[in-house]
């Protein structure tokens, strides 16, 4: 209908800025060096850019432990390159989303360190701050308040032997988490969005969004086989004042706005059925969230780092579970990768022979579902995982801290250490972007802060730009079809061949529009049997990443093969 949402035409892309273009020859991508590269993201023809934190950080996390949320880290540059790149962003015709960082703080930003001051201190109570746990003297092994692990290994507690008590963080403990019962606490972060949007930007993505609620008990949580510390997650995720909160959150700070914003509330091990709550727009909390179904179907039994192997079939399985899931309610966000997780063509598809075919067959069965599509920087060219070999080459807090523990308290060697984090590492999302085949992929003149992919001779923008089969064409045609099919952002949903183990294929349906989309998630040529796409015969073949696209109808898909047909 006509007062749909716009996001739901629109294409999201994700600037990690560390990672995407440098200026100024430090070796770290800076605000100047996003607008630089601006006109890139207008020919790919994005509508939204996503920039991950630029805001004052001691850099424990990557700029996600932040120590002030109204200045700049000068790494990045000053408010004043802020304001131009959102005027040039604004003059494109994009949008610009900030994101929001509130469930911790830096340990250095002003709230923290006066709070840690004194169990006297007027904001005390704005972070988790517990004695040790009784019979225990304080900073003992076993006197943590309670038994959670940090997703960043070891403890969620750290002792402050000043005051004797412990503050809880889910992350580093360099990121200790902010007490969102305290009304305080919620005023402050409110002003501070505010501000933003006063500023001009257009949204936020919320960083662990569901995790604000904790049960305010903070009671243990079981120890899985073979853990050390016990699954806080019942416990923080999806507490107990969270709809709340977000609600409270929308009254405050969008609900008096007329411009047309964004929200996407990033949301560890959401469910559907929750998600639902949280992408109704009649309860007003969040357009849609990022879930994690079907990038933790590769996680083993001992978690990310027991890294596994997903079936075409199980990745199709949970796609489409939350396509039904929310089609008559909510949104969907769509995405394969972003500065979390591993390369996705080195995830799902086939970074050797098929590099071009996997690519462009996972970015159009993504992109063309019901929901708004997010691109991570570098995923429009194909860049594909980082093959370190030496730990010295890692930058990620969470993998170094993973490494230790596993060698230290685990007992495994260096090479199991290392092959763990070669498939699942953060790192392979956040190496350079590989602009062109100029020393250090045209990324830096400098020494970049972290190694360039070295297949970025041949894998780069420049190489691409001109080639209408190239990956980054590819991506290019897709957000296209967003844009001009209305079928593509509005259309019903409805999955073929349900149990094929490596075709997927669905139908999207509007009025009497209908695109067929048919593809094959394999490395091996992949026969099907099904009357209705025989129907098909003749229709319009809309895309294709095939030089000799197998005739529809056939019952047949080439290694990787990808057809978007049209008709009505
Ligand atoms: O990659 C993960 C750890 O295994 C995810 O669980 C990740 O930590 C989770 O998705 C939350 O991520 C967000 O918050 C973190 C930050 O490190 C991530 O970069 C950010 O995307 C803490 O702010």
């Amino acid at each position: 209908t006509d007062d749909a949402p716009w996001w739901r035409s629109a294409v999201v892309y994700q600037i990690y800025p560390r990672s995407f273009a440098d200026s100024d020859g430090d070796g770290i991508g800076d605000l100047r060096g996003i607008i630089q590269r601006l006109d890139h993201l207008q020919r790919l023809g994005v509508d939204v850019i996503w920039l991950s934190p630029i805001y004052s950080s001691p850099g424990d996390d990557n700029g996600y432990d932040i120590s002030d949320y109204q200045a700049i880290d000068p790494v990045y540059g000053t408010l004043d390159d802020f304001d131009r790149l959102l005027e040039e962003v604004h003059a494109r015709g994009m949008k610009l989303v900030m994101d929001l960082v509130v469930n911790h703080t830096s340990d250095e930003h002003p709230w923290f360190v006066e709070s840690a001051s004194g169990i006297g201190s007027a904001k005390r109570d704005w972070y988790w701050w517990r004695p040790p746990r009784d019979g225990f003297a304080g900073g003992e092994p076993g006197a943590e308040p309670n038994n959670w692990g940090s997703f960043f290994s070891g403890s969620a507690w750290q002792y402050d032997r000043d005051s004797g008590e412990y503050f809880l963080h889910l992350f580093s403990r360099k990121q200790p988490d902010l007490n969102w019962e305290n009304p305080e606490v919620r005023e402050a972060i409110y002003e501070m969005m505010n501000w933003w949007l006063d500023r001009g930007v257009d949204g936020f993505r919320m960083d662990v969004i569901n995790f604000l609620s904790k049960e305010a008990s903070l009671p243990d949580g079981k120890v899985p086989p073979r853990a050390t510390y016990g699954d806080g997650f019942p416990f923080y995720a999806g507490g107990p004042r969270i709809h709340e909160f977000l609600q409270e959150m929308n009254r405050r700070v969008f609900a008096h706005r007329t411009g047309a914003y964004l929200t996407v509330g990033e949301m560890p091990g959401v469910t559907v059925e929750e998600a639902r709550l949280f992408t109704d727009p009649q309860r007003a909390e969040v357009d849609m969230v990022f879930q994690f179904e079907h990038v933790g179907l590769d996680h083993g039994p001992d978690g990310k780092f027991d890294p596994g192997s997903a079936t075409p079939l199980e990745v199709k399985e949970s796609l489409v579970r939350w396509q039904e899931g929310l089609s008559d309610v909510g949104w969907n966000s769509l995405y394969w990768n972003n500065h979390d997780q591993p390369r996705v063509v080195s995830r799902f598809g086939d970074d050797g022979v098929h590099w071009r075919e996997s690519a462009t067959a996972l970015a159009t069965v993504l992109h063309l579902l019901r929901g708004t599509p997010y691109i991570f920087q570098g995923e429009e060219l194909g860049m594909t995982n980082m093959p370190f070999t030496r730990i010295e080459d890692f930058r990620d807090i969470e993998s170094l801290n993973h490494y230790a523990d596993a060698l230290a308290t685990h007992g495994r060697s260096p090479d199991d250490a290392l092959a763990a984090l070669h498939a699942m590492s953060r790192d392979n999302a956040r190496t350079p972007v590989q602009w062109s085949a100029e020393p250090n992929g045209g990324f830096t003149t400098g020494e970049p802060w972290i190694t360039v992919n070295p297949n970025f001779t041949h894998i780069n923008a420049v190489a691409q730009a001109g080639d209408p089969r190239s990956v980054l064409s590819h991506y290019k045609a897709l957000v296209a079809l967003r844009h001009e099919e209305r079928v593509v952002s509005d259309g019903s949903f409805r999955l073929l061949l349900d149990r094929h183990p490596t075709v997927f294929a669905y139908v999207r349906s509007l009025g009497n529009r209908q695109m067929l989309v048919l593809a094959n998630l394999s490395g091996e040529p992949a026969a099907y049997d099904l009357e209705e796409v025989d129907a098909w015969r003749g229709a319009s073949l809309l895309l294709t990443n095939s030089d000799a696209p197998s005739p529809v109808g056939d019952g047949r898909l080439g290694p990787w093969e990808a057809q978007v047909l049209v008709r009505g």
